[in-house]
């Protein structure tokens, strides 16, 4: 019989790429989403249905809740992507974020303790961990965290070796640095430009293939911000490969490579042979309070013991996002005509 694992977060980008790679794996996948009075579940829309595939109503916060799913289910493998995973959002909602980001992974580990001991436990950790330490940021460098999101998973980093090494729990933390695809969420960045490319693509296309004079501007924060930006689906590989390796470990999942938020604007607005600054205004409620100006990640350890390598290249990924957001906004300007 195949194994089994529970999701948590089933719902968001990286949980949905999650839930595929496992099931194509042979699993049978338990994802756990917290109940909405709206659909929340489009990225996983296709999977429901499947024999192996199972959504279970809860909350990380919950410690009963957690406690019941954990001893009624006792899975092989636990992913905790849960989160409030918005760094700058994270100023505003400070105690919301430590609830969900800190206090959530500590109530799985204390179900699995309790419960399920053999069942093993993926942390999402974060290149947010590293704030300002100078590149390239490996497991070794300080972990200096500069926001409410990247304090809370500080306090999970530190949980998920205190269960190894107090109780014995077969529990990795993933150290990873910005993943992104077509289903990133619309509040990040580079989803942000995409989107915005793709609006204003379709919008040309209508207008003898010149901007409409009064197109809204895109409203962005930081440019200089360097970020090493991935592929989601790489990365889930990666967590998975975590969790089949004989002993409990920690691992940066990174491209080693650093590109400006300037830079990927440049890339995105390639294809409409047009020069972001005539469309983008910097407007400083976009700013953080502190902000985290370098990452670039050295992947060296999950190369070497995990076999793990990126395999979509920062061009790639940015192509295969714009060109996502202009099929999705062609779709829905048809059905707009036709409507
Ligand atoms: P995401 O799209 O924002 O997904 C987060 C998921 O967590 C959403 O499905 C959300 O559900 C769910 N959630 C939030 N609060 C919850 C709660 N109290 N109980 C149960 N579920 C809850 O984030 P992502 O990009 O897939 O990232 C996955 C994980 O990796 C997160 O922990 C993130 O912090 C971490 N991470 C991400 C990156 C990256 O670049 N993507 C890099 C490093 C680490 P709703 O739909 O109901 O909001
Ligand atoms: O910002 C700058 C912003 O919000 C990237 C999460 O998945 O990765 C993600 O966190 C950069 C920052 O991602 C806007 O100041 C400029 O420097 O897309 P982001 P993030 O903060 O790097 C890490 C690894 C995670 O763990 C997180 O969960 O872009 N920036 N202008 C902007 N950012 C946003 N969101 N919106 C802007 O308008």
């Amino acid at each position: 019989m195949g194994k089994a694992a529970l999701i948590t977060g089933a719902n968001g980008q990286d949980g949905s790429y999650l839930a595929e790679f496992l099931l194509g794996e042979g699993y049978r996948v338990y994802g756990l989403v917290r109940r909405s009075s709206t659909v929340t579940t489009e990225r996983i829309a296709h999977l429901v249905g499947q024999q192996r595939f199972e959504l279970i109503a809860g909350d990380v916060t919950d410690a009963t809740g957690v406690h019941r799913i954990v001893q009624q289910l006792r899975p092989d493998e636990i992913y905790n992507l849960a989160a409030q995973s918005h760094v700058g959002v994270s100023f505003d909602l400070p105690s919301a974020t430590i609830e969900v980001n800190a206090v959530g992974p500590l109530n799985l580990l204390e179900a699995i303790r309790a419960e399920s001991p053999h069942t093993r436990f993926y942390q999402a950790g974060t290149s947010e961990l590293f704030g300002n330490s100078p590149p390239p940021q490996n497991e070794n460098t300080p972990m200096i965290p500069r926001s409410p999101y990247a304090v809370a998973k500080l306090a999970a980093h530190s949980l998920v070796r205190l269960y190894r090494e107090a109780y014995g729990v077969f529990a990795c933390a993933g150290i990873l640095f910005n993943h992104e695809s077509p289903r990133r969420g619309e509040e990040f960045v580079t989803r942000k430009i995409t989107m915005y490319v793709a609006r204003l693509a379709v919008a040309m296309e209508n207008n003898a293939g010149n901007p409409p004079g009064d197109w809204p501007k895109l409203i962005l924060g930081n440019l200089d911000a360097k970020r090493d930006w991935s592929f989601a689906g790489d990365a889930v590989r990666g967590m998975w490969l975590m969790l089949q390796q004989g002993q409990p470990d920690d691992f940066v999942l990174a491209s080693g490579e650093s590109h400006s938020v300037r830079e990927f604007l440049e890339l995105a607005f390639k294809p409409l042979d047009l020069d972001y600054r005539d469309f983008v205004r910097i407007d400083p409620a976009f700013f953080r309070p502190a902000e985290v100006n370098h990452l670039c990640g050295d992947a060296t350890k999950a190369r070497r013991v995990l076999g793990w390598s990126p395999q979509v290249s920062f061009e790639e990924l940015v192509t295969r996002m714009v060109e996502s957001d202009m099929a999705r906004e062609q779709d829905c300007h048809g059905l707009r005509c036709a409507s």
